[in-house]
């Protein structure tokens, strides 16, 4: 049995990377021996219904689709490539040894199922903070570090989403100049909630009951407040920028302070990035370093009020920065508006990114790759 992994590419070559270049030489990945079973763990939340559309934009092949979300949908129907599909329960899903399992149930999920299919073979990317600062677990974000992962990875934690833009945002400078301290202050849409934090905006703009997810209204409002507070008074959202950081460009001497905040915005994340360097730049490289760079869009034109802005960049991949400016009050420091799709890049497509890199370097036990068209 052969199967082709095929991968589409609308987008400049230019900010293409590894598959981009497979695609470019002509290339396909060619599976044998089996059928690609490919499980989305959380099909009917608002990350599991990315994946799938991620999935079949990108083309990424797959024999057979397993929808899963909890034992409340079982049997509900989900739409994936033209097909209705019958949702699983979890134990159903690990029954089918799936070769790949892409999560985004929640950390009690992914904790408790996530080594089951890992036991039978399959390769977990989990969007969940389960793993994340598990030490013997990868953090990946694919321009950063996909060099990391190896065909023992059994689960892959992607990382999370406000952290995500920041890093792809940060690395190619990070490798001209050092980044010494980053001070972040964040504004992230009510979708990173999920569908709860979707339908409490709208039952407020709409005047209608429904269930709460945040404590106070989000409407009109902002919430100093993601996730839980600590005992630092951080909340773990902020902690989680901190540490995943230093985690994802492998190196704990870098220095991170955040506050997040969520806004009255549906999708999209946005962040205010102040970043000091160990030596100094110029403006018109760090320009030309951010646009050369992959998964960055840079839209800096402030004089025509060009700047990336949420509403803007809903259903995009890429990362997008603007108002480059340098921080007058200090030497060596930078400032930056970033912002990403967080159901996108945050989430679905980064994973994505993470299973196309497996598959394109032979890291997926089971699969058997080789060059055809070449
Ligand atoms: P969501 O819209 O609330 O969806 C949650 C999904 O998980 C639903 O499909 C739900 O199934 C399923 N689920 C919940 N408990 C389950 C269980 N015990 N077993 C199996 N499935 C279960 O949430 P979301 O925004 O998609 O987020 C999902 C995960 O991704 C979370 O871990 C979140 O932290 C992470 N994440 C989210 C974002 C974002 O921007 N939203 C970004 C990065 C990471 P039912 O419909 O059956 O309840
Ligand atoms: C949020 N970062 O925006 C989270 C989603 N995982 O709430």
């Amino acid at each position: 049995m052969e199967a082709r992994v095929g991968f589409s590419f609308k987008k400049k070559t230019k900010e293409q990377y590894f598959i981009a270049r497979l695609c470019l030489s002509n290339t396909f990945a060619v599976i044998k021996d089996g059928m690609i079973k490919v499980a989305v763990v959380g099909a009917t939340g608002l990350v599991g219904r990315t994946m799938m559309k991620v999935l079949e934009e990108r083309n990424f092949h797959i024999d057979e689709f397993i929808p899963v979300a909890s034992d409340r949908s079982k049997g509900m129907e989900v739409k994936f490539k033209g097909h209705s599909y019958k949702v699983r329960t979890l134990a159903e899903a690990v029954a089918e040894k799936p070769q790949i399992a892409l999560f985004s149930a929640g950390s009690g999920a992914s904790l408790e199922w996530a080594p089951k299919f890992a036991e039978v073979g399959t390769t977990v990317i989990d969007n969940s903070s389960a793993w994340r600062m598990d030490k013997a677990k990868k953090l990946v974000v694919p321009e950063v570090n996909a060099h990391v992962l190896t065909i023992d990875d059994k689960i892959i934690a992607n990382p999370n989403c406000s952290t995500i833009q920041m890093v792809v945002a940060l690395n190619p400078l990070h490798k001209k100049y050092k980044v010494k301290r980053i001070v972040v202050s964040t504004y992230q849409s009510v979708s990173g909630t999920g569908q709860k934090g979707v339908a409490q905006l709208m039952d407020e703009r709409n005047g209608t009951k429904g269930d709460r997810v945040y404590p106070h209204s989000i409407d009109m409002n902002v919430l100093p407040h993601i996730d839980v507070f600590l005992d630092n008074g951080y909340t773990k959202e902020e902690m989680k920028m901190v540490n995943e950081t230093k985690k994802i460009m492998g190196d704990d001497s870098i220095r991170v302070t955040a506050t997040t905040v969520r806004v009255p915005v549906t999708g999209g994340h946005s962040e205010a990035v102040n970043v000091e360097f160990e030596k100094d730049f110029t403006l018109d490289e760090v320009n030309k370093i951010l646009s050369g760079s992959e998964g960055i869009v840079v839209i800096d034109e402030p004089k025509n009020n060009k700047y990336p802005m949420p509403k803007d960049i809903e259903g995009k991949d890429e990362v997008f920065v603007g108002r480059i400016r340098r921080d007058e009050s200090q030497p060596n420091t930078l400032n930056l508006w970033v912002v990403a799709d967080n159901l996108r890049k945050g989430a679905a497509t980064n994973a994505v990114q993470i299973a196309e890199y497996l598959a394109s370097h032979d890291l997926l036990k089971g699969m058997t790759l080789s060059k055809a068209n070449s």
